[in-house]
Parts: C-alpha cells; structure tokens; sequence
C-alpha cells in the first residue's frame, strides 16, 4: 500500500527478551513426577562439532534409561532453572525484558505421555513461573514442544512417526491452554519444524535402523503428522481464547548461490525453497506444488487421511517465528546437499567471519531472510532466537568481558532496523539464552550465549552462581531506548 512515509524504528509495544527451552534449562529432570523426555537420552557430543541428537538408537536408549547421571546427558541438569527461576526472572526484568520464551516440557504434564490426568504438579510448576513474570509485566512466549516429547511415546508407539501421538498432543495442549488461558497470549507450536527431517530429536522416533529410503519416508510422515498436530492445536487454541496468538518456528537459513552461474543460483533457490516448504504448509496452509516432485523422485508417499487438507488450511498460523544464527551456500554440485535447520553448512563464504563452531555469521542476510519471510507470508514474523554461542571466560576481577557478543547482537539488530524500514512488520525479538544454558547440538555447558553467565562446567560442577556479564548492560540500554541506543 502506498504511503508518502516509512517506518523508522520498532515499533511501540516491541517484545524485547530471551529465549530458552525446558530442557536446556530447567533441570528437575525426575522431580514432582515429570516423566524422562526424549531429550535427556541424548549424550553429550565427544567433539565439540557434532550433533548429538541424530546418535540415539535402541541401545544408546536402553543404556540411557538405566542410567540415572546427568553427567552423560546434561540435558537433565540444564541450569537449574527449576529451583532457580526468581533469581534468573528477576535479572531478567531488571534487563527490561518485555518478553521470555520458554517452552512447558509436555512430560511435566503428562509424564508418560498417554495418560487421561494431567500431573497437577507440573501444571503448578508453570503457574508460579508465569506469575512470576506478570509481576514484571514479562510477556511469555511459550513453545509447546521444543525438540523433546515424553519418552513414554516413543518406547510405546515411536513418537511422531504414529499417527496416535496427534491425539495425545492435544490432550495435552488442550490441557496447557485452558490453564494458562489469562496467562499466556503467544505460543509456538513446535520448534523448528523443519528438523524434524533431521531426525530422532524432532520426530522423537527411533530410524537409524532403516534404509536411507525408508528413513525418509518416515521421517516426513511424522511430519505429517506435527503439520496436523499445529494445525488442530491452532483452531483448539483460537476455541480457548480467541486473543490468543499461536505461531509457527522455523530454523532459517538464508541461502546464498556460490558463483552467479545460472545453475548455482538455481541449486541456492532449491535449498531455499526445502527450507522454507515448512512454513508453506504452516502459513499457508497447503504443501507446495514442487514437495510434489520431491516427494516422488524420492520414492515418499504422505499417508493423509480425507479431511487432512482442510485441517491445514483451518489451522495457518498467526505470524511466523524463527531463529537466525547464520547463512549458508550452495552450488550446483551440492544440490542434493540441503539444509536441515541447523545442521548442515553448506560452503564456505569467503566473505563471512564464523564462530568457534563454524557458523558463518551474517547480519545482513537476517535483513534478506526478513524480507524474503516477508514477502512471500505477508504475516507478522517474529525473530525468536539469535544470538552468539561462544566459550565465555571469567576474568581474575570475576567478570566476562563478551564484547564480541555485543558486536555480534549489535550488527543484527542493526540489520532487523533496516528490515522495518524496508515495511517487514516485525513483532519482537528473543535472542537465544540470555542466561547461559546446555547446547542443543553439542550438550555442552561451555557454548554460551547469555547475558548472564552460569558457573557450572561441561561436567556439571560449579556453584549454578549467576554473574552479570558486560552484555547485560547493554541490552538494558538497547531495550530501554526500543533498539536506538545500540
Ligand atoms: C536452535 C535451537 C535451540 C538452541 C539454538 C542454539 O537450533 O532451537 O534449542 O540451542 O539453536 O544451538 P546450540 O545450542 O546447538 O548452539
């Protein structure tokens, strides 16, 4: 629409704040009934760049279900946000956060995962967290499944690969909204959608067993079956509130051609569009035309039941969120190489810093990927995590001196100003762990992200102190004058 004037900065009412996931920071893993979840089976990684999620098979299952340390799977541990929550609200209100994602591990609710009573326990547990952060008028942002599920539903019928887990969803989403109805406004259904073709930690089905083939033909089954499972959660939520905000989260990675040559461009093009066909179906409601010739050059055929189509279609999303942690490239000899959320890199741009664990960073491709999302949903987007993970050093005076956070936060946000200006109606931003917390991908405690470090090694020893460090501040100041003061 025209207009004789543009934005020139975020807008009033900007959700500022962090973001987090249960199971990298609550802890409390076997405390007031909670049920293991898929997460804490996860080892940590023996070389810091590799993915644990994807090594979980029947034995590492079993080995995992008897062993009751957390020093093999930190995820148990997190940083004790379970006992530690005022304290860690409390810094972040004194931040001025305006807004805390946080995801409910679902087993708190329904330990096995398939029971008709929810534990009052764990419905408690969120109760005094949400109250806690409507005392400093923090607005959360809750995700509902974020990369775990109870393990119950895998040892019983392989988590998302069984249509059955649709139904034991919503029973527990329909359980969640209706309590905290006049508590939470926003929610995520699950967290970056597009790894569950990654596998066990987003599908939290058991596949290493299979064929390459099969392999993929079950994983976008149970995909299937989370679009379904968002879907009905979407119109279940609007029933329950109708104020109620409910979005999709994507893990983006922008995509770049390695030369100008037509067919590089074109290979860029189709890494994009594989990145972005899980938002096609969450935002748009409908899988699109060219998943069609994916699906059969790749021998998949989607079991869909008749009404499934208009189940998505009812259920599109509010706005779309997504984290930004760097982009990628490809080329025409990589073509088949594609991305899967933030797990594979690609090539190396030469024109591009990365970090410790070769993330390429990249702030202007968070303006392209803003006005790319933008441009092709025209819904509000919703950037819910970015951020630099990094191995924090306390200095002699006891302090961390992060300024290469600041840089690296700085030059992002700089960039999302731009996207405003261009017209992206941006709702808020989350960066990832503004307090320390366990690596989804290494389960290590020394890649950190916060503002607020943990005293706690890769080992699990340490006091749990928090400490303030340099970005704090920072970010008081960056949310205080709504992003101009940077
Ligand atoms: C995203 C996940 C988060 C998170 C973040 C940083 O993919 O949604 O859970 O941890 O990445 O990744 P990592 O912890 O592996 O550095």
């Amino acid at each position: 629409m025209y207009k004789n004037s543009f934005p020139q900065g975020f807008k009033d009412g900007f959700l500022w704040g962090g973001a987090t996931a249960a199971n990298q920071l609550e802890g409390g893993w076997n405390l007031d009934h909670k049920g293991l979840t898929t997460a804490e089976v996860v080892e940590r990684a023996t070389d810091r760049k590799n993915f644990t999620f994807d090594k979980v098979t029947k034995e590492s299952l079993e080995k995992a279900l008897h062993d009751p340390s957390d020093t093999h799977y930190p995820k148990r541990r997190g940083v004790d946000f379970y006992h530690h929550y005022q304290e860690d609200i409390k810094l972040m209100a004194e931040m001025g956060f305006k807004a805390f994602r946080l995801s409910i591990a679902w087993a708190r609710i329904f330990p096995n995962g398939d029971e008709t009573t929810p534990n009052e326990e764990g419905l408690a547990f969120y109760d005094r967290v949400f109250d806690e952060l409507a005392k400093y008028n923090i607005e959360p942002v809750v995700t509902l499944s974020h990369y775990e599920m109870p393990l119950g539903l895998t040892l019983k019928q392989n988590g998302w690969a069984s249509r059955e887990t649709i139904t034991d969803f919503l029973r527990y989403t329909d359980v969640v909204f209706k309590r905290y109805a006049h508590k939470v406004k926003y929610w995520l259904t699950f967290n970056e959608i597009n790894a569950s073709t990654f596998g066990f930690m987003g599908t939290g089905a058991l596949d290493s067993d299979l064929a390459p083939q099969a392999q993929l033909q079950l994983r976008y089954q149970a995909l299937h079956h989370q679009f379904i499972a968002s879907a009905l959660a979407v119109q279940q939520g609007h029933k329950i509130n109708s104020n109620f905000k409910i979005g999709s989260m994507l893990a983006r990675m922008q995509t770049y051609p390695a030369t100008s040559k037509p067919e590089d461009v074109r290979a860029a093009q189709e890494s994009d569009d594989s990145n972005l066909f899980f938002t096609d179906v969450q935002v748009r409601g409908e899988y699109p035309e060219f998943m069609n010739r994916f699906f059969a050059e790749n021998g998949i055929t989607i079991a869909m039941e008749p009404g499934d189509e208009d189940i998505l279609q009812a259920g599109k999303v509010d706005y779309l969120s997504f984290s930004y942690y760097m982009s990628t490239v490809t080329s025409q000899k990589n073509a088949g190489d594609k991305s899967v959320g933030n797990m594979v890199f690609g090539e190396k741009n030469p024109y591009l810093e990365t970090s410790e664990w070769g993330w390429q960073i990249d702030p202007v491709g968070l303006r392209i990927t803003l006005n790319t999302l933008w441009d092709r949903y025209r819904v509000p987007l919703f950037i819910v995590e970015n951020g630099l993970g990094a191995t924090d050093k306390l200095t002699a005076d006891g302090q961390v001196h992060d300024q290469y956070r600041i840089d690296y936060l700085k030059k992002h946000i700089e960039q999302m100003k731009e996207a405003v200006k261009d017209g992206v109606d941006l709702m808020g931003y989350t960066m990832w762990g503004p307090i320390d917390l366990i690596s989804a991908s290494t389960s290590e405690m020394s890649k950190r992200y916060g503002f607020i470090y943990v005293d706690q090694d890769d080992e699990g020893h340490g006091s749990l102190r928090r400490i303030k460090k340099d970005s704090f501040d920072w970010y008081k100041k960056v949310i205080a004058s709504n992003g101009e003061d940077l």
